[in-house]
């Protein structure tokens, strides 16, 4: 590992003079988990011409554009998909994509439950801010229930997604989640996804008092830190607790993790297979 520490890591990886000033609301999360990913990829001493980051569009899939590695800013729900070509061409990159909640979960819900099934060698790394942050405070999938927002001026009626159920139900390899205020563990969680084979889903939450916060109880970053601190427990704790007392609470770790053989190992073994049977002039 590198001998360099805290902010130094993160600016050898950022396009300073290219792509700043940010975009992002003072208090955003988001940056913290842009530098989280940084440290976690510094960690693994993986070359940057290795790493290609893949975000759809919102405020979170923005982070890409600043950051030196290979970066595709791709379409509205679309990460995964572009991320499977790549992983598919080139099997030894390693190919993270950075997807909003609405992102991931709605518009690109469909090619998240398929990337897992499909246990494609990606990390998905998901931050959810409960909320349509840079279009206006849209409620999202991930909006919990009875929430305040811009589409739901009388509280959100539908039950909120559990992006750990479905990302578990669905079949990938490696599941986890943390907020931004606990920092060193998301980046544990963050590290670990990064290295396992498989498809990785990683959920930070991650607060938009912007647009979620201050319709809500939470009028200032500060505000929703402190919710983080008191809800956010670890899985063990979280599955004694019973039902009444999970409400308002959130569990955070490691949810899964298996060993199942990803896409493109299972594709290019079958390609492998069927090229070693046509060469003994077999079918
Ligand atoms: C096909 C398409 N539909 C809608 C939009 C408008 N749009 C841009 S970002 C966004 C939502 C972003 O929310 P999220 O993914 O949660 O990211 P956040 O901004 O909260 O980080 C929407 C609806 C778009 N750009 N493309
Ligand atoms: S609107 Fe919300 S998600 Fe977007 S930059 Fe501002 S605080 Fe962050
Ligand atoms: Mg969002």
């Amino acid at each position: 590992m590198n001998e360099i520490t805290g902010n130094e890591i993160i600016h050898q990886y950022l396009r300073h003079n290219k792509k700043f000033p940010h975009v992002l609301c003072p208090g955003c999360g988001h940056g913290i988990v842009l530098g989280t990913l940084i440290r976690s990829i510094h960690s693994l001493n993986i070359p940057k011409d290795d790493v290609v980051i893949v975000a759809g569009i919102g405020c979170s899939g923005r982070l890409a554009v600043y950051v030196d590695f290979n970066t595709v800013h791709t379409t509205h729900g679309r990460a995964l998909s572009f991320a499977t070509g790549i992983k598919m061409a080139n099997p030894k990159l390693n190919v993270i994509t950075i997807m909003g909640d609405g992102d991931a979960l709605s518009i690109g819900g469909n090619h998240l439950i398929h990337a897992a099934r499909r246990n494609i060698g990606v990390t998905a790394l998901i931050l959810n801010n409960n909320i349509y942050g840079m279009t206006g405070g849209q409620s999202s999938p991930a909006t919990p229930m009875g929430a305040t927002t811009m589409t739901n001026p009388f509280g959100q009626l539908d039950k909120s997604f559990d992006t750990v159920e479905l990302a578990r139900g669905a079949g990938a390899n490696y599941v986890a989640r943390g907020t931004t205020f606990h920092v060193k563990k998301l980046e544990k969680v963050l590290t670990d996804a990064i290295e396992r084979p498989g498809f990785s889903v990683v959920e930070a939450i991650t607060p938009c008092h912007t647009q979620y916060g201050r319709k809500n109880k939470y009028k200032t970053p500060v505000d929703m830190y402190k919710w983080m601190k008191k809800a956010a427990i670890p899985v063990d704790r979280y599955n004694e607790l019973s039902e009444a007392e999970k409400e308002d609470r959130l569990a955070i770790g490691v949810f899964v993790e298996r060993d199942q053989p990803g896409f493109e190992e299972r594709y290019f073994d079958l390609k492998a297979k069927l090229q070693a049977q046509e060469e003994k002039g077999g079918k």
